[in-house]
This record gives structure tokens, C-alpha cells and sequence, in this order.
């Protein structure tokens, strides 16, 4: 792959953008070697700025699930940017947006547009704390849940202390209220409960986790934690940015048939564009100002072109229930295809897989939380992600991130996909 004007214009970026670019994991720290800048994208396909052509199986992190360019998203914006872009005022279609929400996500009687994910979670957990009037959190080591203080923290020491900063910036004060737990350990959450009676107002998750790598709820993780937040006043937030709309039309909580007491969502809410929204039972979410004494706001919340693009989106995904079935046989064809060409070559590597969303380890270990994903070669993983990127085939850079299909992947793609998984394995243990 001749990725010239890609390393040029990385040389650039560095010398006005910290690190190259404009969010972390794009700049290939994890796998090594310079990013490839995209130039545009159509379908299956992202094309970069020295015109080679990937399939691709990032689809933006989430967004794209109609694959890129996709016309009817395409005419909504276009129509849309003729009465210019941006009111600061109430439209109809932000009403518009939210029914529809509302309709297609059972656990949401109320909802709140935001810019992004990270500004969901961050009201959402401030909502939970005006709300019960507590001020402890509880999350999952390895869970991602946007750039917030609160959530960019590590394990404590001990089982049942405070977490520690995992950033700069963040003050230990901060730290203090948030306690982590290991995914799929229920009695580590009952530990943190005991050991801070009365103080813990909300507990978030991913539902499945798309940022240790794909990691899914054990049977009974999921339903535990409803019955533990509803016996101790917590507020259980499902922390769908990437889930939603994608697990199935209502998100996971759908898909596994619980009801949070809120959802945060992004990614595929916006179409492409930048959308964040929270909502839930609606005697929490009338906590929110102007109705309630709980603060948020935003300049751009609700903003026309990108409820143009969401709205779009989510309409199709609501009225096409069938996209949610192609994505399921993609997903399994793709999935027993890279379990057959591991058992031919005799590597024993783990697959973890849901729907539209899977991850292959590079560990023979199960990856049911953070400390067994972690016992995966990420060195191997660099060489594999480079030898499918020579090969034309675009993967998250990092093993700890989930791939997503779109509905653009054919039968053709997938089959090319496979192949060049097969010949990447073979060349990385050679
Ligand atoms: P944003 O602020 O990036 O829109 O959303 C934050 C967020 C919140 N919750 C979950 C479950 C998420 O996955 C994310 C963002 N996901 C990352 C992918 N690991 C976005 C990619 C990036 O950071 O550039």
C-alpha cells in the first residue's frame, strides 16, 4: 500500500493537532505506524487520501450501520441546510426525534438531546445524583463511557475502595465517588454496596462492552444488577452509545429484555452527524432543567441538520426491521468463517460475538472481563491489523475495541474479508 500523502499530512497534523488528531485511538498508537487519513467513503468502502480502497468494519465506531454515503441520510441533510443550520431555538423535528425515540426504546418515556456520548453519560450520572441526592458511582473496569471525570478512573486498590485518576486532571476528590467492579461479577458490585451503604446513586454499563473488545453480560450479570439498583435506590443506567439502535431497534435493552432506569446513546442516534441523547423513567428525567433543579444544556443540542440526519437514520431502522436481520447473518457468516480458518490453522484464539458486533482476541483465554482481555498479545494484534490493512480490509486500531458490520457488506465482502484473514493469520505466524 503506497500511503504517502497519508504520512505527509500525519507529519502536518502534528504540528497543530496534539498527537495528529482529534481523538486518540485514530492516531494507530496501539498497533504502530502512521494512520491512513480517510478521504471519503461509500457503502462497504472508506477510501484514503493516496486513493486506496478498505472494506470497512469500523463504520465510524457505530454510526455508519447503513453503510457509508447512504443516499436517503444524504437528501435529509441536503434539504435541511437550505433553512440554514443552526436556531438555538425549539423545532419541530427535535419533537419529532424524541417521539420517535420514545416509540422505539421501550425503557424511554423522556429524552434529552445532547452533542455526543460523552455529554450523555455525564448528565446522566448527574441526573442519578440529583435524583437520589447521593453521590457515589459504580462502573466496570475496562467500560468506556466517554472523556468525563468521573469515568476516567481505574480500579482502587482494594475491592472496596475509591478508584483512582486513570488521567491527569482528574482530582482525586473526583476519583473518590467513582468505585469500578470487574465485569460479570455480580458480588463485587454487592461488595461495593456494603461497603458504602447509602452513598451510591447510579451504576452504568455497556450492556455488551464494545471497549475492552467485544465482551458480553454472563446469563443472569444483567438481570442481577436490576434487582441489586432497585434493592438499594441506584440508579441502573445502560450506557448504550454503542449498542443502541444497533443490538437490535431498542438497543440492548430490548435484546436482553431489561428495563434500565436510563440509556445513554450516540453514535447511530446521529446518522454521522454529532448526537448524544439520555432518557428514561420519566419521574427521573423530570428532574432536568428547565422542568427540574438538575442542569444541563447546549448550544448545538437538538441542532437541525443533525436531527435531519438522526431522525432519518433511526426512521429507516424503525421501518426496516430487516436490516437487523441481515445484520445477524453477516455477522454469523463472517464469525464461522474466521472460527473455521482458526481451526484449520490450529489457533486457538477467542472469538466474542453479538449481532453486528464481534472482536477476535489474540489470547486462548475466555474474555468475559477486562483482566482476561488484557492477556491478549497486542503486539500480534498490531501485525495482524497491518497485514488486513495491506490486504484492504480496515479494522479497529486496537484490540480493545468491538468491529461493526454494516448492511452494505455482501456476500462478496465477506468473502474477501475471510480470505485475507486467512492469508493475515498465516503471514503473522510465519
Ligand atoms: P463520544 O463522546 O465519543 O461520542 O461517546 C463516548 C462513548 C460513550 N459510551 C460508549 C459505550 C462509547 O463507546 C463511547 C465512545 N466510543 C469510542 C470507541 N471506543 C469512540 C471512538 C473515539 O473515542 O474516537
Amino acid at each position: 500500500m503506497q500511503i504517502s500523502r497519508s504520512e505527509e499530512l500525519f507529519k502536518r497534523a502534528k504540528n497543530s493537532i496534539p498527537g495528529g488528531v482529534n481523538s486518540p485511538v485514530r492516531a494507530f498508537k496501539s498497533v504502530g505506524g502512521n494512520p491512513v487519513f480517510i478521504k471519503k467513503a461509500k457503502g462497504a468502502y472508506v477510501f484514503d487520501e493516496d486513493d486506496n480502497q478498505y472494506i470497512e468494519l469500523i463504520n465510524s465506531w457505530g454510526p455508519m450501520i447503513l453503510g457509508h454515503a447512504n443516499p436517503k441520510v444524504e437528501e435529509a441533510v441536503r434539504s435541511a441546510i437550505k433553512n440554514s443550520f443552526s436556531f438555538g431555538a425549539p423545532t419541530r423535528r427535535e419533537v419529532e426525534m424524541a417521539e420517535l425515540i420514545v416509540s422505539m426504546v421501550p425503557a424511554i418515556e423522556k429524552v434529552r438531546m445532547v452533542n455526543s456520548g460523552t455529554e450523555a453519560t455525564m448528565a446522566a450520572i448527574r441526573v442519578a445524583r440529583g435524583f437520589t441526592g447521593k453521590d457515589k458511582i459504580i462502573k466496570f473496569e475496562g467500560c468506556y463511557h466517554g472523556h468525563g471525570d468521573s469515568f476516567l478512573i481505574a480500579a482502587g486498590s482494594g475491592a472496596v475502595t475509591m478508584g483512582v485518576p486513570d488521567s491527569p486532571g482528574v482530582t482525586k476528590n473526583v476519583a473518590n465517588d467513582t468505585l469500578t467492579a470487574p465485569y460479570n461479577d455480580l458480588e463485587s458490585v454487592q461488595r461495593l454496596i456494603d461497603a458504602n451503604k447509602g452513598q451510591i446513586a447510579a451504576l452504568i454499563l455497556e450492556p455488551v462492552v464494545g471497549n475492552m473488545g467485544c465482551v458480553l453480560p454472563k446469563p443472569g450479570f444483567l438481570e442481577g444488577l436490576r434487582k441489586i439498583c432497585t434493592d438499594n435506590n441506584i440508579v441502573y443506567i445502560f450506557d448504550e452509545v454503542m449498542t443502541g439502535f444497533r443490538l437490535a431497534k431498542g438497543g440492548a435493552s430490548e435484546r436482553f429484555g431489561i428495563t434500565p432506569d436510563l440509556i445513554t446513546l450516540g453514535k447511530i442516534i446521529g446518522g454521522g452527524m454529532p448526537v448524544g441523547a439520555y432518557g428514561g423513567r420519566k419521574e427521573i428525567m423530570n428532574c432536568v432543567s428547565p422542568q427540574g433543579p438538575v442542569y444541563q444544556a447546549g448550544t448545538l443540542s437538538g441542532n437541525p441538520i443533525a436531527m435531519a440526519a438522526g431522525f432519518t437514520m433511526l426512521s429507516y431502522l424503525n421501518e426496516h426491521p430487516e436490516v437487523y436481520t441481515k445484520l445477524e447473518k453477516t455477522g454469523d457468516k463472517l464469525v464461522s468463517g474466521f472460527k473455521k480458518s482458526l481451526k484449520k490453522l490450529n489457533l486457538k484464539y477467542t472469538i466474542n460475538h453479538i449481532g453486528s458486533m464481534y472482536s477476535l482476541f489474540f489470547t486462548e483465554n475466555q474474555v468475559t472481563d477486562f483482566e482476561d482481555a488484557k492477556t491478549s498479545n497486542t503486539a500480534l494484534f498490531g501485525k495482524y491489523f497491518h497485514a488486513m490493512l495491506n490486504k484492504g480490509i480496515y479494522l479497529a486500531p486496537s484490540q480493545y475495541e468491538s468491529l461493526f458490520l454494516s448492511t452494505a457488506l455482501t456476500d462478496s465482502h465477506i468473502k474477501t474479508i475471510l480470505q485475507a484473514n486467512e492469508e493475515s493469520l498465516i503471514e503473522i505466524h510465519q
